[in-house]
């Protein structure tokens, strides 16, 4: 996979020589590259943002600079032989970055990132390369950054570690919080290793027993809790479908149970205070 970061900040990347991405990069599977927006400003001042248009606090990213950079990125990638490039444009106002996402943009050969300072970026430069290839807005969770970069890492390791070969061990992903499968949609329960006591404290025995299907139904029961006490949106939106009798009572005893009026039937829903089993 090939990847092109167009910022006023490179420094800001270099994290991607660092950990699973840069051995990603060191063993050829991502050609990543980092380019400074402002070699295409040429005014004095290497100008890349000005006031915007109707008024209003900040600056605004200029077309000039954003369009060179991204003609120049596109044909180098036309030479290189690089083929269907997506762009991502990071921004609190684009669409969540999930697993799914990641997924995805994993799929895809060639991905250009535009993340923008400032208040965002003209959005003729948007809508010029949305005529030409897929443009993907995602925003990396409900709070503002000064800045698309860190996204940039975010969205980057996210992808980087589906790519085959990247991770050592294939089965890594199988379990991912979020990935489809067994667990789908919980998140996952508490981890230990050795050694067997700490400060006073041990590992529950079931983890010692030996038992697979005993240790089994303990991890889901774990990863109910920990869904339930830290994100109880994903017991609501989960398919019913999906738990067992056992799944069911844990939910029971945590205080969900199934919505009989519910659209569709059976979605959990928190009991209310008060109401019994
Ligand atoms: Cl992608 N950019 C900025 N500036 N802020 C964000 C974000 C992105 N995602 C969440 N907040």
């Amino acid at each position: 996979m090939r990847l092109d970061v167009v910022t006023i900040f490179p420094e800001y990347l270099e994290p991607l020589n660092v950990s699973l991405v840069g051995k990603a990069r060191a063993r050829g599977q991502l050609n990543v590259h980092v380019h400074e927006l402002r070699t295409w400003a040429y005014d004095r001042h290497n100008t890349v943002d000005d006031t915007p248009y109707g008024g209003g606090p900040g600056m605004v990213m200029k077309t000039e600079p954003w369009g060179e950079a991204l003609d120049s990125v596109l044909a180098d990638g036309y030479e290189t032989g690089s083929r269907a490039p997506a762009l991502i444009v990071p921004t609190p106002s684009g669409r969540p970055f999930t697993q799914e996402l990641a997924v995805e943009l994993s799929g895809r050969p060639w991905l250009i990132f535009a993340p923008a300072r400032y208040e965002g970026i003209d959005r003729r430069v948007t809508d010029e390369y949305a005529a030409r290839m897929p443009v993907y807005e995602v925003s990396i969770g409900d709070y503002v950054l000064a800045g698309g970069e860190a996204a940039v890492l975010v969205v980057t390791e996210a992808v980087a570690r589906l790519l085959p070969g990247v991770l050592g061990n294939a089965e890594s992903h199988r379990d991912d919080s979020f990935a489809p499968g067994a667990m789908a949609g919980l998140l996952e329960g508490p981890v230990y290793t050795k050694p067997p006591l700490w400060r006073g404290r041990d590992i529950p025995d079931v983890l010692l027993s030996g038992h697979h299907g005993k240790i089994a139904r303990w991890r889901r029961d774990e990863a109910l809790k920990r869904t339930a006490a830290n994100r109880p949106d994903l017991i609501e939106r989960c398919d019913p479908k999906g738990l067992d009798k056992k799944d069911r009572e844990m939910l029971s005893i945590l205080g969900w149970a199934p919505d009989p009026d519910g659209e569709p039937y059976g979605r959990f829903w928190r009991r209310p205070e008060g109401m019994e089993q």
